[in-house]
């Protein structure tokens, strides 16, 4: 099986209608969609996601706005998907994010920086069992 990932589209993207711009990129770049949902983030659903954050001092803002509104989660499939996705998704600092990256051309505050991304194959199979659990054979 190819390697899966899992995006989410974050608040800011849905609410600016970018949710299309930026899912167009991994689609033209090559990668597939394997599944894709609408939801809004609950606290706890904050706190299982981001766990390795939730310590930090910017957890509250970050935690405030991932809930704010719905955003769209998403398993993309292809070869090294995980680093392929970070690729195009760019620098976490939006200002620090080369153009040509969804970060780099379209946001510019760290908190409001439009997409995730798994940082590696074990965060994708842990974050793809927290939002798509349908989808892990047991
Ligand atoms: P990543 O999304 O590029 O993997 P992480 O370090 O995992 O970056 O941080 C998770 C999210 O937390 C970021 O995408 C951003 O929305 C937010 N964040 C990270 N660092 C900061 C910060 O220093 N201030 C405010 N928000 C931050
Ligand atoms: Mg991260």
């Amino acid at each position: 099986m190819a390697d899966r990932t899992l995006v989410l589209c974050k608040p800011d993207a849905v609410e600016r209608g970018l949710v299309g711009e930026i899912v167009g990129r991994f689609e033209r770049k090559g990668l597939r969609l394997v599944a894709i949902k609408m939801l809004t983030i609950d606290a706890d659903l904050a706190a299982r996601h981001y766990a390795e954050h939730t310590s930090k001092g910017f957890y509250p803002e970050l935690a405030a706005f991932i809930s704010r509104s719905p955003s769209i989660a998403l398993v993309i499939e292809g070869t090294e998907a995980f680093k392929v996705v970070r690729t195009l998704m760019g620098a976490t600092n939006p200002r620090e994010a080369a153009p040509g990256t969804v970060r780099g051309d379209l946001a510019i505050e760290v908190t409001e920086n439009l997409v995730h991304g798994s940082d590696s194959p074990e965060s994708a199979e842990r974050e793809i069992a927290i939002f798509f659990p349908e989808l892990i054979s047991s």
